[in-house]
């Protein structure tokens, strides 16, 4: 796969890293505001329930106290007790009314005195609590009877709807809360029901009072939920998603800053990716191997074996063909090191450089490490400058060509014949070897015009006293009219691929 199109797959990688990055935070987040609303909205209308049966409760107690204050007079004569009746409505909070009954008529009222009435028992839920739709003195207003007996007797204290009605209120949200005396419900509207929440619905929340028989409920709605994550979670709803953004975004950046090209071909020359593959460089005259040329391959570890046309431009942009290159020659140092024997004579090993080798001296110590590494038996160091990128010879190109020099390092001009190098150029890199390209060994036998410059160039470099190698054989005809013409060396698949180091040694046999 083209590198660039393996920059591209990574594009989508980085997208989908980047998304999954950003819902991370959001789905917890959201996750967790959910979670607290629903605790949090339960919780609070336990609360208020508490709250309200707390309130229910201090009411109730009043009517008590009036009840219990009174009891003495169950049973006397309405005209000698009906003050102290009227003392209670006016001192105790809460209490509209104080009667007296007997048995299921009521003959004493703090209002009017001794008067005629009837109630049922059966209203009064255990006996004690009433709560009524309306009375003769105010139809429209619910209102809440205590009772409290004594014998054939009984005090009936009235507690106003209204102060039941502003407990309600005051503590209902969105799910009203209601006031439940036996079959009936009291809500904050006046509304009394007889149709009662029962456990059964979604929501159902109750607080039931251990003193008076009485309870309050609620069911809480979507609304209420929907309500508290705005009221509580205002904040985290705008900044969860901000933040996934940011976050995502910085993900994006993240793994974007490990894929760029140059990270990556860091990456693999960490991971020691660039491994060297040889291709046989032939004698021209009995086509023994006499020598190899170290080619780059890119051993990527999902992309499989990537030719060097794909990451070696990428190399030199970045600044890493150096040390890409020093890899590769302390690799093929160290294959050989040890078997130093089994190469014939004078062995060439021909590594490929670019114009950005020559900006310093440091290929100098490179070299020098390899050809110390065969010292038990010499072998010939190659480079191989090609023609297609230009090096502008300057006082470093001087030094540096000088001292490869010094080092017997010798130099090969590639692709020659593709480029523009004029005679100049190759004094100035004082260069020993000149390789033909294969598109001019590829013309051999075409036509007359090519073979031409094939001998053309043969003969060039027979005037400057240069050694040529013929890159790209692939026939037998080519192999033959290059051996007629006298060139040197020969390289190219009719002699062998480029092939792993193992793959070279099993296959090279020293004359
Ligand atoms: O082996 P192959 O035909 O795929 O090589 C393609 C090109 O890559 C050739 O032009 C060759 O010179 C170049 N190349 C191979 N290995 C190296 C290397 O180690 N360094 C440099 N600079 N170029 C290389
Ligand atoms: O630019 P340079 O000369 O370094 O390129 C050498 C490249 O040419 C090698 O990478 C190798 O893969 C390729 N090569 C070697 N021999 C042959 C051959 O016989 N035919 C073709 N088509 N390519 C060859
Ligand atoms: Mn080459």
């Amino acid at each position: 796969m083209p590198f660039r199109r393996l920059i591209v797959r990574q594009y989508y990688v980085r997208l989908a890293w980047g998304l999954l990055a950003g819902l991370l935070p959001m789905v917890l987040g959201i996750s967790i505001s959910i979670w607290q609303t629903m605790s949090g909205v339960t919780q609070d209308a336990q609360q208020r329930l508490l709250h309200a049966q707390y309130m229910f409760d201090r009411t109730l107690d009043n009517a008590e106290l009036a009840a219990s204050a009174v009891m003495g007079s169950a049973g006397k004569p309405c005209l000698e007790v009906m003050q102290g009746l009227r003392d209670q409505v006016a001192t105790v909070p809460d209490v509209r009314s104080v009667n007296l009954t007997e048995g299921e008529t009521i003959y004493c009222t703090s209002l009017y005195g001794p008067v005629k009435g009837e109630i049922d028992l059966d209203d009064y839920v255990e006996g004690r609590l009433d709560l009524m739709r309306g009375n003769p003195v105010t139809p429209k207003r619910p209102l809440i009877v205590y009772r409290q007996e004594a014998g054939k007797h009984s005090v009936l204290v009235g507690v106003d709807g209204y102060y039941l009605l502003n407990i309600l209120d005051m503590m209902s949200r969105n799910s009203p809360i209601g006031l439940v005396v036996g079959p009936q419900m009291l809500l904050r509207d006046s509304q009394l029901t007889d149709q009662l929440l029962t456990p059964g619905t979604d929501g159902y929340l109750e607080q039931v009072s251990s003193k008076y028989p009485f309870k309050v409920v609620t069911a809480l709605s979507n609304r209420d939920y929907v309500a508290h994550l705005w009221d509580y979670s205002k904040v985290s709803l705008i900044l969860y998603p901000l933040l996934s953004l940011l976050f995502g975004c910085w993900v994006f950046w993240l793994t974007g800053r490990a894929a760029s090209p140059a990270q990556e071909l860091k990456r693999a020359l960490a991971h020691q990716e660039f491994i060297p593959y040889l291709q046989p460089v032939v004698t021209g005259e009995d086509a023994h191997w006499s020598g190899c040329e170290v080619l780059m391959r890119w051993q990527h570890p999902r992309q499989g074996m990537i030719s060097p046309d794909r990451f070696i431009p990428m190399a030199e942009e970045c600044g890493l063909i150096v040390p890409m290159t020093r890899s590769l020659m302390k690799q093929v140092r160290e294959q050989f090191a040890g078997r130093v024997h089994i190469l014939p004579k004078g062995f060439h090993f021909g590594f490929n450089i670019s114009a950005s080798h020559c900006k310093d001296l440091s290929l100098v110590e490179d070299c020098r490490d390899f050809i110390d590494a065969f010292k038990a038996n010499p072998i010939k160091l190659v480079l191989e400058l090609t023609e297609r990128e230009l090096i502008v010879a300057d006082e470093t190109t001087d030094r540096l060509f000088a001292e490869l020099h010094a080092l017997g390092v010798f130099i090969a001009i590639d692709d020659f014949g593709t480029g523009h190098s004029s005679l100049a150029y190759l004094q100035a890199f004082q260069v020993d070897f000149l390789k033909i390209d294969q598109s001019f060994v590829g013309m051999i036998g075409s036509d007359a015009l090519s073979s031409h410059i094939v001998e053309n160039v043969v003969d060039l470099a027979t005037r400057l006293e240069l050694q040529l190698v013929a890159e790209g054989v692939e026939n037998e005809q080519q192999a033959a009219y290059l051996q007629a013409h006298k060139v040197t060396f020969q390289q190219g698949y009719f002699y062998g691929r480029p092939m792993p180091m193992t793959d070279f040694i099993s296959q090279l046999t020293p004359r």
